[in-house]
């Protein structure tokens, strides 16, 4: 059909346009920090020309002077991002929010994370995503510091779409944390779950951290042999993920047509001896107060 092939190309090329667009918004302000934006952002074009932005860190309303967030910020009292907190522990927060219900708030955070991300196309239409946002909370509210998008369904095992730690907050295990929710709440679905990919570099050196801690303590505790698929039924990570970090790790070999698990615990030693001295921040799941959305 020739109109939607003419549509699609036209789809296509502005896709390709926004991705090369040259980066517009140098800074923002959010809360208390002044950050230093990564990459161009699709901000309506009143706000485009730019060079800081200013953030209400508890609805994401954004403003283009100082004094003007002031103003807002009197007026408004909210102190935590909308939707339901689903999770808590010590001062940790995630905070559920459906994109269908807080449609502005939700396309706001996009258009922020945007910033960081590279390569991500970015979906106007939020209706079909939940948000989970993670913040640090004190006297003054529950401040943004990380968050991920997840498709209400996904056809393609995906259970997230979409995650950013905000560049103050990064490499303090915030974006391993939400990881590992993403797959506390595949599990609570009774579903494995996998990234959308692409990744980025970032991305990817955070997932193979992950799946490979959460791998190595399995077969660290386990007796005796165990498949794959074994492995995914007890970590909600998908199968193609489990063999590929294995094979990262050299601790998988084809043969006769089958993966085999070949692990000695001295390796497994090695590899998580690194990690329990680091201590992360773990998902509490007695903490998670969550029915998943049918
Ligand atoms: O646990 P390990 O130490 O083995 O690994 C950690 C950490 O060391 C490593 N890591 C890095 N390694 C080298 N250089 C870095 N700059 C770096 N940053 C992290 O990754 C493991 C996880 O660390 P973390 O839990 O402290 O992770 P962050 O809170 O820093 O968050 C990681 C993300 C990827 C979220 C963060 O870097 C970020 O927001 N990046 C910009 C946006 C982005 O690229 N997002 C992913 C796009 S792909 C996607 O969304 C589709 C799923």
């Amino acid at each position: 059909d020739d109109s939607a092939a003419g549509e699609l190309d036209a789809a296509t090329q502005r896709e390709h346009e926004a991705a090369t667009r040259v980066k517009n918004i140098n800074k923002i302000v959010l809360g208390k920090w002044e950050i230093n934006t990564w990459y161009f952002s699709p901000f309506p074009k009143d706000y485009a020309d730019c060079d800081t932005l200013y953030f209400c860190e508890f609805d994401l309303h954004f403003v283009k002077s100082h004094a003007a967030l002031e103003r807002y910020l009197r007026r408004n009292d909210v102190a935590h991002p909308p939707g339901d907190e689903i999770y808590r522990c010590a001062n940790i927060s995630v905070f559920e929010i459906d994109g269908a219900v807080c449609k502005t708030y939700c396309q706001n955070l996009c258009l922020l994370a945007k910033l960081f991300l590279d390569h991500k196309t970015l979906y106007y239409d939020v209706d079909p995503f939940l948000f989970y946002v993670m913040t640090e909370c004190d006297d003054h509210g529950c401040h943004p510091v990380a968050y991920f998008s997840k498709e209400k369904r996904s056809a393609e095992e995906y259970n997230l779409a979409c995650i950013l730690t905000l560049p103050p907050y990064q490499r303090k295990g915030y974006g391993r944390f939400l990881i590992a929710f993403s797959y506390e709440l595949s599990r609570k679905e009774g579903k494995v779950g996998t990234p959308e990919r692409p990744l980025s570099d970032l991305g990817m050196v955070s997932y193979r951290s992950y799946w490979s801690y959460v791998l190595l303590s399995i077969l660290q505790s386990h007796r005796g042999a165990i498949s794959i698929k074994q492995l995914s039924e007890m970590s909600a990570i998908k199968m193609d993920d489990i063999v590929s970090t294995l094979h990262a790790l050299s601790l998988i070999k084809y043969w006769k047509g089958q993966h085999m698990i070949s692990v000695s615990p001295r390796i497994i030693q090695e590899h998580l001896s690194a990690e329990t001295s680091r201590n992360a921040l773990q998902v509490d799941a007695s903490k998670l107060q969550w029915i998943p959305h049918h």
